[in-house]
């Protein structure tokens, strides 16, 4: 199975090589073999990508927001019309199954183009009276903006950075996950046909010193990073010494709080979504399971149930409803969650191992209950399918508990009470928050986290403040009144 592109990076409108870069090999992630062989972007690449961005974006700017969103709406339609060759693109890269990467990964993308396309030509200042003078101000692009990818949702994440960025008139040097570099090749190509003029999305490919050399370049406006609190500490340190603005996309050990009340269900559905999708590499996970202690027993034993009913196997396969991880080292981390959770004490329901299939990095869907706070798999992100269930007695309790910890990503809660509901979202520190639901990220609500989760918002009208800036015009309509 092979999956190489024209070229390693895309820039100033066309492919380009250069294989003095080290290699990247990608692999595939449900059988280890490797699908397509890239380079590293070398310095000369890098400073390419920058001036063809710092070029192309003036011009692109001076064009009505309506011409902008037209271009962007048909890259949208290509998206759709190219659905199952890209599906099958992003399972390849992932090793996500079809029946995730056919309905939420490019289609989640295409969204936020359509979105941001529709969202341009509404983006206006405002007037401020002064009596006999005024105020004006202009929402302007921030100019040259730089967007790094984590390897869980690859072709969404480029989408979601490019898109609002696109829509207002930046430019962007997309950076992918080292572990995923295919996705955002195929948007830029995609990008192209729409009709984006060339140096507007460049992709260069390459490890952690690759985005370095990206977000301290004078020519940088602004970084959006997702991944991992570590990086985001390290990246967002870089942007403060340049003043750029940023936001960051980080990790999360968020709360799912599951009331007496809550339909057994519904309760036991949202957790293994909240867990098992994307084999658990998603950043806004429910990974602490909050289960009052009426519902205990009842939700244990139906979750047991439907989690060993899951169809582990084959990405490719239709009826495949889990993958693999995404790496070996992944799967080693993962691994070495499981094995701290057993021996500090956890109690394993279901799971628990590696599946073996086809030499891929396969994790059985994995549930351990008895989770006490103090243990490290209630308060490090182990990115796998691994859920840690909870009990708790009152309200007070599950809502300090469940902010008890560095991050504020996300958080649900479930309950028939929609007052209680409301009440204990009003107290938990998340930026994104479900009530009997969890984990619908559409691109009309603004996503994003508080605490060491993360800077800023993406999606939603909130995008709008973090890919442009205000300048405010004042105009002086009669005679100057001077001192002096
Ligand atoms: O992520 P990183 P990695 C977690 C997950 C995973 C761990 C490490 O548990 O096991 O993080 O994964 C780029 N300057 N999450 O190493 O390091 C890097 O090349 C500029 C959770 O893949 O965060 C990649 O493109 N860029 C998370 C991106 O940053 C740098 C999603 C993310 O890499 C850089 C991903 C630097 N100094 C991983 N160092 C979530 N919660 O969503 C790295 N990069």
């Amino acid at each position: 199975m092979k999956a190489q592109p024209t070229a390693s990076h895309f820039i100033d409108g066309a492919f380009v090589e250069d294989t003095s870069g080290a290699v990247i090999e990608v692999i595939y992630p449900a059988t280890g073999a490797v699908l397509a062989r890239l380079h590293e972007a070398t310095p000369a690449l890098i400073d390419r990508a920058l001036a063809a961005a710092a070029r192309a974006q003036g011009d692109w700017a001076a064009l009505r927001p309506v011409e902008r969103a037209r271009i962007l709406r048909r890259a949208a339609d290509l998206i759709r019309a190219h659905g199952e060759e890209l599906a099958r693109l992003e399972t390849l890269d992932t090793g996500k199954p079809l029946q995730e990467t056919r309905v939420a990964d490019w289609p989640s993308g295409a969204d936020a183009l359509e979105y941001f396309a529709g969202l341009a030509p509404t983006v206006t200042g405002e007037t401020i009276p002064l009596g006999r003078d005024f105020i004006y101000t202009l929402r302007e692009p921030l100019g040259v903006c730089v967007g790094i990818g984590a390897w869980n949702y690859p072709s969404q994440i480029a989408c979601w950075k490019s898109a609002p960025a696109l829509a207002f008139g930046n430019a962007m040097v997309f950076k992918p996950s080292e572990v995923t570099p295919l996705s955002a090749l195929r948007l830029a190509e995609i990008y192209m046909q729409a009709g984006l003029p060339p140096g507007l999305f460049n992709v260069v490919q390459g490890r952690g010193a690759v985005g370095g050399a990206l977000i301290t370049d004078a020519r940088v406006a602004k970084v959006s990073l997702t991944g991992s609190v570590p990086t985001g500490r390290k990246v967002y340190a870089a942007a403060a010494e340049g003043m750029r603005y940023v936001t960051m996309e980080l990790g999360g050990k968020s709360p799912l709080i599951l009331f007496d009340d809550a339909n057994l269900d519904d309760a036991v559905g949202a957790a293994m979504m909240a867990n098992f999708y994307s084999s658990g590499q998603v950043c806004s996970n429910g990974t602490r399971v909050f289960v009052q202690k009426g519902l205990k027993d009842a939700f244990l034993a139906r979750l047991k149930e439907r989690s060993e009913a899951i169809r582990l196997g084959d990405p490719l396969e239709e009826a495949t409803q889990m993958g693999p991880l995404v790496s070996q080292t992944q799967l080693d981390k993962v691994m070495g969650y499981i094995d701290t959770a057993k021996r500090e004490g956890a109690r394993l329901v279901t799971g628990g191992a590696r599946a073996d299939l086809n030499s891929g990095y396969f994790v059985q869907p994995t549930v351990f209950a008895d989770v006490t706070d103090d243990m490290t798999l209630a308060r490090e992100e182990v990115f796998g399918p691994v859920m840690a269930v909870l009990d708790f007695d009152t309200e007070a309790e599950a809502i300090a508990r469940a902010n008890a910890t560095e991050f504020g990503l996300a958080a649900g809660v479930f309950t028939a009470d929609l007052t209680r509901a409301h009440r204990v979202v009003g107290q938990l520190q998340a930026g994104t928050c479900w009530i009997n639901a969890y984990n619908l990220t559409p691109v009309e609500g603004p996503f994003g986290g508080n605490k060491a989760s993360g800077v800023g918002r993406e999606n939603g009208h909130a995008a709008v403040q973090h890919y442009t800036q205000v300048k405010s015009v004042y105009v002086g309509m009669g005679p100057v009144d001077a001192s002096f």
